[in-house]
């Protein structure tokens, strides 16, 4: 298998590359590297020390949208996932860029870190970060992709595309760190979760990850 995706199953952008690769259908090995604890040698595959990169065959790449655009445009006879028209393909990167700046610096790194990674490193969860972030911060952007996604099951062209991996693999940190969207106050954005969470590819990757977050909880 050529292709290896190095970084940690419970990153969303991890999850990103991951969810891409099996929706493409292309097998991929998952190398673990801990994001906060790295072997030296990780810096020559991304000098920034974020997780993920690839190794494909000799090829190496790092930051999870240009690994999954590389591999769209790696196998173009493969199913599309990145839009089919200049203005789609434009609409799926501005909302995967949305996920990835505007929702995860709350999703991930204040809920997702604050309640399930700080408690594993011996530090203290800040219930007020998480409670800012759920009930003040991220609202406004819940309104926003609410509207975007109107009345389709999927946010450009009505058909699945890195717009639905991206935001989705947020909200599943969200999820792992305690907080759900609420279903009567965002219901198209809550049903689109649903969907896109009980795809057989992410229901796999979450089966391992739901393994991962009970020996964390263990643990405590
Ligand atoms: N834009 C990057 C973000 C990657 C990222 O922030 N990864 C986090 C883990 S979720 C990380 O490696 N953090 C370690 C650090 O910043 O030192 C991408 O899409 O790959």
């Amino acid at each position: 298998m050529s292709l290896v995706v190095f970084g940690a199953p419970l990153s969303p952008f991890v999850r990103k590359v991951r969810l891409f690769s099996a929706e493409k259908g292309l097998e991929y090995q998952l190398e673990n590297v801990n994001p906060f604890n790295q072997p030296d040698w990780y810096r020559e595959l991304n000098p920034l020390r974020r997780v993920p990169a690839i190794r494909d065959g000799d090829f190496t790449l790092a930051d999870s949208s240009v690994i999954c655009q590389y591999l769209e445009e790696r196998d173009p006879q493969r199913p599309s996932l990145c839009g089919d028209n200049a203005q789609s393909r434009a609409r799926i990167r501005w909302l995967e860029k949305y996920a990835d700046y505007e929702v995860a610096p709350l999703a991930t790194f204040t809920v997702f870190r604050n309640r399930l990674l700080k408690p594993l490193m011996g530090k203290v969860c800040d219930e007020a970060a998480v409670k800012g972030a759920m009930q003040e911060k991220l609202p406004e952007h819940f309104d926003y992709l609410e509207k975007c996604l109107g009345g389709s099951d999927y946010f450009v062209d009505n058909r699945f595309s890195l717009a639905d991996i991206a935001l989705t693999c947020q909200l599943v940190n969200m999820r792992h760190g305690g907080e759900e969207l609420d279903a009567q106050r965002w219901p198209a954005l809550a049903a689109h979760f649903q969907r896109i969470a009980t795809r057989p590819a992410l229901a796999e990757i979450l089966q391992g990850e739901q393994q991962i977050i009970s020996k964390i909880l263990a643990k405590r």
